[in-house]
């Protein structure tokens, strides 16, 4: 049988088959070992390829391959660096959920999402969350941010999931599409799923007083059926954002607005750092490139990983 997997625990996998029906899935033992190089063999979005083995009365599902990804989102878990995990495959687009406070998202980690899901050809899309929380100092921070954004490519919309504002905005988006929510620890991913479907109910938290960060509440990725038809992947909140396997020449290219910029620098392999001439560094001096990006993108090239979650627009 073919499937989809819709959720995965690490051990046990939910599959649906092809003609709707929801198995519990196992993979088999030397599957770990075939060459992917990520902690999660399988992931939520993987097409699968499935037999079903009798345990008494109940039917276990062994998957034997996964079909080849459309592409996938992948990060370094920062701390373990050798280690990879998959987030979620066969994705039409990513909403990364951006809250300025109550967590803080810093643009590093805004950028380092912003490039992998670059190297994969993965569209994103920026929702800066909890506007109702701000204040106007708050609010021309997020305009801001939202102009540099949207100069650069990536559409974004200012959303409250809570009260339901713009929800409307990113069901259009989403509709016939199969969509990813991403970000901290808190941002209201999973009350953004409850927002665009009234009876899914999943479980949210607040955030905690003392650390004013997320509570880790949901604990694996998950992907629905929205009525109005859609897929979501809910995903757990992301602290760091290792980038992976990236040469130091190709990491400028994931910046759209560098990539523009690049043809007319002096070097053809000019990586935007002391060379004379570099049409980025002048771009930089004139204003027309943040200096936030420019940040972001060094740190990424000198593989400063204990600095992944400064924030370079403060
Ligand atoms: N004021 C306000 N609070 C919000 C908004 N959206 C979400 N929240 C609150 O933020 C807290 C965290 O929301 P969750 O949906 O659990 O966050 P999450 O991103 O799913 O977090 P994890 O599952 O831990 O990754 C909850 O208390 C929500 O009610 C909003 O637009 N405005
Ligand atoms: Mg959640
Ligand atoms: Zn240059």
């Amino acid at each position: 049988m073919n499937g989809t997997v819709y959720k995965s625990t690490g051990s046990w996998y939910t599959v649906k088959s092809e003609d709707g029906v929801f198995y519990e899935c196992r993979i088999k033992g030397k599957f770990r070992t075939q060459g992917i190089k990520s902690t999660n063999p399988v992931a939520v979005g993987d097409q699968v390829v499935f037999e079903l083995e009798d345990h008494g009365n109940e039917s276990v599902g062994v998957i034997s391959e996964i079909l080849e990804r459309k592409n996938y989102i992948i990060r370094k878990s920062v701390k373990l660096s050798k280690q990879t995990h998959i987030i979620a495959s066969n994705l039409d687009q990513v909403f990364l959920l951006v809250t300025l406070n109550n967590p803080p998202t810093f643009t590093s980690f805004i950028d380092r999402f912003l490039v992998t899901a670059e190297a994969y050809d993965i569209p994103v899309v920026l929702l800066f969350n909890k506007m109702d929380t701000y204040s106007e100092g708050e609010k021309a921070e997020v305009a801001y941010l939202m102009d540099l954004y949207t100069q650069i490519g990536y559409a974004c919309i200012p959303i409250e999931a809570k009260g339901g504002k713009n929800v409307d905005k990113v069901k259009q988006l989403m509709k016939d599409r199969t969509s990813m929510f991403s970000g901290h620890s808190g941002v209201g991913k999973s009350t953004l799923v409850n927002a665009l479907e009234k009876g899914l109910h999943l479980k949210t938290a607040e955030i905690s007083e003392q650390h004013l960060q997320g509570q880790h509440t949901t604990t694996f990725a998950e992907m629905y059926d929205l009525s109005f038809g859609a897929r979501i992947i809910d995903t757990p909140g992301i602290k760091g954002f290792g980038i992976v396997d990236m040469e130091q020449d190709e990491i400028g290219d994931y910046f759209p607005e560098f990539f523009q910029l690049k043809s007319k620098c002096k070097f053809n392999n000019c990586l935007h750092l002391d060379e004379p001439k570099c049409a980025v560094k002048e771009a930089l001096e004139r204003d027309e490139v943040a200096w936030s990006r420019y940040r972001s993108y060094v740190q990424m090239l000198t593989g400063e990983e204990e600095n992944y979650r400064t924030d370079n627009y403060r």
